[in-house]
């Protein structure tokens, strides 16, 4: 059964191309920066938005015609696995990502679920087989069901902490099974709304203890998938622990957690937290942390996670900018964390958004490589900090100074080397000058 019918496979025609079903930058076969872009961006679809989501929201029920919509339980649930598979094909995405409750129904009990995952899990993993498709991540939902109120790992329930423990061992074992490359913790619910009623310090130690049981399992089964943390910084919860990249990352020290993850960052998160994406990226990056992406993008004049299809092409340029100096994500990826709007109801919508977000990426991905390649902003941020080069800078950065050197410096040197402007709008002016050109 095809519940794609009306389209085919999507290629690519080159940005002259007047044809709404077909790539007009993304071209997988085509080299930039010494990778094919296929290699570079490793998109991925996500199950929640494209296949389970039906376009609810806060006010208003589901809107999206699917073909599966007349099926219910485990029906529904395996017709949705038919429809990922010829997604993926037709769409030519050779990744995909889903939380343990977008592929099987909960069911009553604990084991009931399970049973649900294991049936499900089988019929992935054979359409994975004939597809050669692949799993980007996999991950446990532990937000929506109402056991979770209070928090998963950082709850005040031990007993909801150890369903939480069960299904993310059962994540795990699904991440080996299928091969998961990475495994990912996202944790709306754990955060506080409150502090009246929050003990801080043993929700923070016990999500720690969580993640470090993971770490353990994953060893025990012979799993080597990295995990990653997706920071965001509030939504569902008001003050949620994994705030942003630079708090993430502390957290991870403290906790000696470190070397076992990385970070998944998305687009939206960065907008909530008060950051543009390259900032998340860069604070990652320079850190050795940046470990996968959720593309997608916020809405200046609402302010929630929309998860909308990336379409801008300034941030787009931007992200791909650290992904290529980072060298590529590894294996990481980019999933497209978003979703068509509700008025955009019908199958090929998801198609058209998907066609929208690709090529976004892949144009900037282009342009990023020009403007490293020309060493746009490398030569002019290297001779800005030349200073630091030699004299006293040199000595700076070498540790070799203390405040008694310095100050001796100092007031031999009444006239410091003048500032320098930055050039911020010429800057600008460039990078305009390059997503123009390419
Ligand atoms: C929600 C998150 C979520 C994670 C996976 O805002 O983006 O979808 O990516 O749990
Ligand atoms: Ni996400
Ligand atoms: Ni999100």
């Amino acid at each position: 059964m095809a519940y794609f019918e009306n389209v085919g496979k999507i290629n690519y025609e080159g940005s002259r191309s007047t044809n709404p079903f077909a790539f007009k930058h993304y071209n997988p076969e085509e080299k930039v920066a010494g990778k094919t872009m296929e290699e570079y961006l490793r998109f991925a679809m996500a199950y929640w938005h494209t296949l389970t989501a039906g376009g609810t929201d806060p006010f208003g029920t589901e809107t999206a015609v699917r073909g599966w919509d007349h099926l219910s339980g485990m029906d529904k649930a395996k017709a949705r696995v038919e429809a990922a598979f010829e997604f993926m094909d037709k769409m030519n995405l050779q990744y995909f990502c889903f939380h343990d409750v977008d592929i099987a129904p909960e069911g009553s009990s604990l084991k009931e679920f399970y049973s649900n995952i294991d049936t499900i899990v089988d019929l992935i993993e054979q359409g994975m087989k004939s597809s050669g498709k692949k799993l980007l991540w996999n991950t446990a939902n532990m937000f929506t069901n109402p056991r979770y109120m209070h928090g998963a790992g950082s709850t005040c329930n031990a007993d909801v902490y150890a369903h939480a423990a069960a299904q993310i061992k059962k994540g795990l074992e699904v991440g080996k099974r299928l091969g998961a490359e990475n495994y990912v913790f996202w944790g709306g619910r754990e955060g506080y709304e409150t502090l009246l009623n929050t003990d801080l310090k043993l929700e923070m130690d016990n999500m720690a203890r969580l993640f470090s049981m993971a770490v353990d399992y994953a060893k025990e089964i012979g799993f080597d998938a990295q995990f990653l943390i997706e920071p965001k910084p509030k939504e569902p919860t008001k003050h949620q622990y994994d705030f942003d990249a630079a708090t993430t990352i502390s957290f991870l020290q403290k906790y000696n957690l470190d070397q076992h993850f990385k970070l998944n960052l998305e687009a939206n998160h960065a907008t909530l937290a008060g950051h543009t994406f390259e900032h998340e990226l860069r604070v990652a990056r320079i850190n050795g942390m940046l470990g996968s992406l959720d593309a997608n993008q916020g809405d200046m004049l609402l302010g929630w996670d929309t998860d909308e299809f990336p379409v801008n092409i300034y941030d787009a340029t931007l992200t791909l900018y650290e992904v290529l100096k980072n060298d590529g994500l590894g294996k990481g990826g980019i999933n497209f964390d978003a979703k068509v709007r509700r008025q955009s109801f019908e199958p090929e919508d998801l198609f058209h958004a998907h066609i929208a977000g690709m090529d976004t990426y892949a144009k900037g991905l282009k342009v990023a490589a020009k403007l490293i390649e020309d060493r746009v902003f490398d030569d002019f941020v290297e001779k800005r900090y030349s200073s630091f080069n030699e004299g006293i800078g040199a000595e700076i950065v070498s540790g070799k100074a203390t405040l008694a050197s310095l100050a001796e410096y100092a007031l031999n040197n009444e006239q410091p080397r003048k500032n320098e402007s930055g050039r911020q709008e010429m800057l600008k002016a460039l990078l305009n000058q390059y997503i123009l050109a390419e």
